[in-house]
């Protein structure tokens, strides 16, 4: 017998489980790709290759699941070998999860996914893994082109499932901030339009555990000695004497670690105006006011957040606005 307590507390616990009012995971809608399963051999797929003796083939040793998976084989030179087709447009700022299945002939392998001009690369290993990321579209553009590349020379690289749908995710603090010139600053589409840089053994990555605001933030760590980026361009340029508001979340894994917040120009001698972020094992908010100094004239500007001690920060919510004129 089920007394009603018990069917109260049943109905409550599923309301949790289920994220009633909580921050969701991205909801991911349909592939919007034909033929990702190569079950239909390479129907629906274009191929192109400037390497001498590039190939792409569906064959049954190439499978995962079903009968037939892709074989896409590097020859010699040139920049790659690749599959692709094209999809229905992308509107601005929306997400997309990109995951395929892929196994390396030696391991090693490297391979380029993209999705409407935005994506990523990966490494292969020898076994079958799954890769999957979330890529961010900033602007619409007439850019409709679902990619897979192998760039390594004389490699080939086992293809299946691949999966490229629209995701609906989270709004954090950053994303609601006015005037933020940042994309993906609550890092709720993953690293979408962050471009990761470490000097050693360093890594970055997102998760609900690293969340300041929204459904995820940013992990960043380092080995040893030196740094660990994530950064990203402006879209607009900067002037001498402007003045920008930087804002950002930080929580250290111990606290003490040394972060700094800049903004930087995409060539050396990597100037820039940047804020120190003192960093505890709570969650701090810094806010503060930096001059372009230097005499720039429309010069292209990044954000980046860096990490110089051993350890892992968690990051979220980055914010630039510019303030003045
Ligand atoms: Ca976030």
């Amino acid at each position: 017998m089920t007394h009603q307590w018990q069917r109260w507390l049943g109905t409550l616990v599923l309301g949790w489980a289920m994220g009633c009012g909580g921050p969701h995971a991205p909801r991911v809608g349909d592939n919007q790709l034909v033929n990702g399963s190569f079950e239909s051999k390479l129907s629906g797929w274009w191929v192109a290759t400037d390497s001498e003796g590039g190939t792409a083939q569906a064959l049954s040793s190439s499978a995962d699941e079903g009968a037939l998976g892709l074989a896409l084989f590097k020859g010699t030179g040139g920049w790659g070998s690749m599959v692709g087709q094209e999809t229905a447009p992308h509107s601005a700022g929306q997400t997309y999860q990109l995951r395929a299945r892929l196994r390396g002939q030696s391991g090693g392998e490297r391979v380029s996914i993209s999705f409407h001009g935005q994506g990523f690369e990966v490494e292969t290993g020898p076994q079958w893994q799954t890769v999957e990321q979330l890529v961010f579209l900033p602007e619409e553009s007439k850019n409709t082109t679902a990619l897979i590349s192998v760039t390594t020379d004389r490699a080939t690289v086992h293809v299946d499932d691949v999966f490229f749908a629209p995701a609906e995710v989270e709004q954090g603090e950053a994303d609601k901030a006015p005037e933020n010139r940042v994309h993906n600053g609550s890092f709720e589409s993953g690293l979408g339009m962050w471009n990761f840089w470490s000097s050693s053994d360093g890594q970055a990555s997102t998760s609900p555990d690293a969340r300041g605001s929204g459904y995820a933030g940013l992990v960043l760590s380092l080995g040893a000695s030196g740094g660990s980026s994530v950064k990203q361009m402006l879209a607009e340029p900067v002037q001498a004497g402007e003045v920008y508001r930087l804002e950002v979340r930080v929580r250290g894994a111990r606290g003490g670690e040394a972060v700094s917040l800049c903004l930087q120009v995409n060539q050396e001698p990597w100037d820039g105006p940047c804020l120190a972020v003192p960093v505890t094992d709570a969650w701090g908010h810094i806010s503060g006011e930096v001059t372009i100094d230097e005499p720039f004239q429309d010069e292209p500007m990044g954000v980046m957040v860096s990490l110089f001690s051993e350890g892992s920060v968690q990051v979220d919510d980055v914010v630039v606005v510019r303030v003045q004129p």
